[in-house]
């Protein structure tokens, strides 16, 4: 869309949608204009047939280097309380598509849980994570204290909330919060998180997006709950065409074709 500003979108696999962080004099800091269009970009995919899997990155040196600080620094509580502000970030949770995080450089404070927000997190060996917002005297507002507990433990997140120190791509591998470290190399990160939405983009869109709800049901809900509801969509699934398509081509021994219905 070339009404962007803030973000630049294409299509490096015909059904698969990148959307690349471009605001590289602030090292891609998230101003709320530049979230607005993510906001967009994201929810246009999520209704287009075409798209079955996205991948958002940064630039080599920066993922995203926070909320924008100078944006916020005079602000007062009546008018980020009233306003909610950033408020709209919690919107791209809501999507049904997969969204994979390709992250080079800084990922900091907003830009570590946006990454957060993200479905799978691939990292190059330069990514460095960090919340630093206690060097504001404020706290991380975008669920990093919430969802890094949940993923890396109660004394690793306390470390990392309470010294605003960074962490290297190996410690949040090492710690389960990402899915891996990616070889060395310009664009690495980019082109593996392509490939990877390019595998996903090729299987049903209906029985990914069940699996990306019914595993986001495992960190909001008590086991016996999270596999009832696991088994209810998976015996619904069964009212699809492309469990019918699935189950014979594997009979067959063909390739599936899946037609999304
Ligand atoms: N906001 C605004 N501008 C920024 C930000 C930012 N977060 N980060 C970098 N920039 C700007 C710099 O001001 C600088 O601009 P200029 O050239 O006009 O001076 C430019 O980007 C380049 O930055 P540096 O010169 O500092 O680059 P260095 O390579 O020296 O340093 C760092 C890189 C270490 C990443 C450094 O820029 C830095 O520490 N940035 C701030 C990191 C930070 O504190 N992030 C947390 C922000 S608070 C937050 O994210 C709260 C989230 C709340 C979410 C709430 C949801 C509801």
């Amino acid at each position: 869309n070339p009404n962007y500003e803030y973000i630049i979108t294409s299509r490096p696999e015909p059904n698969v949608l990148l959307i690349q962080l471009n605001r590289p004099k602030a090292l891609n800091a998230l101003c709320s204009p530049l979230f607005k269009e993510l906001n967009q970009a994201l929810k246009d995919a999520d209704r287009d047939d075409s798209v079955g899997a996205m991948v958002l990155t940064g630039s080599e040196k920066a993922f995203a280097a926070g909320a924008d600080i100078k944006e916020m620094k005079d602000k007062q509580f009546a008018d980020v309380y009233k306003n909610r502000f950033l408020g709209d970030w919690a919107d791209m949770t809501k999507i049904g598509k997969p969204i994979i995080a390709a992250v080079s450089g800084y990922a900091l404070g907003g830009g570590c849980e946006l990454a957060l927000m993200c479905d799978i997190i691939l990292a190059s060996p330069t990514a460095k994570f960090g919340q630093p917002e206690i060097n504001l005297g404020v706290i991380p507002g975008g669920g990093g204290s919430q969802r890094l507990a949940q993923l890396i433990g109660k004394s690793r997140a306390m470390e990392v909330v309470l010294t605003g120190r960074m962490f290297t791509a190996q410690e949040a591998d090492k710690w389960g919060m990402i899915s891996r470290v990616v070889g060395e190399g310009e664009g690495q990160v980019v082109k593996d998180a392509i490939a990877m939405a390019k595998e996903i983009s090729e299987k049903s869109q209906i029985a990914v997006q069940a699996a990306k709800e019914v595993v986001n049901e495992a960190y909001e809900t008590t086991l016996t709950e999270g596999l009832k509801y696991e088994r209810r969509i998976f015996h619904g699934l069964f009212a699809t065409n492309d469990q019918k398509e699935g189950m014979a081509a594997f009979a067959e021994k063909r390739k599936a074709n899946f037609t999304h219905s």
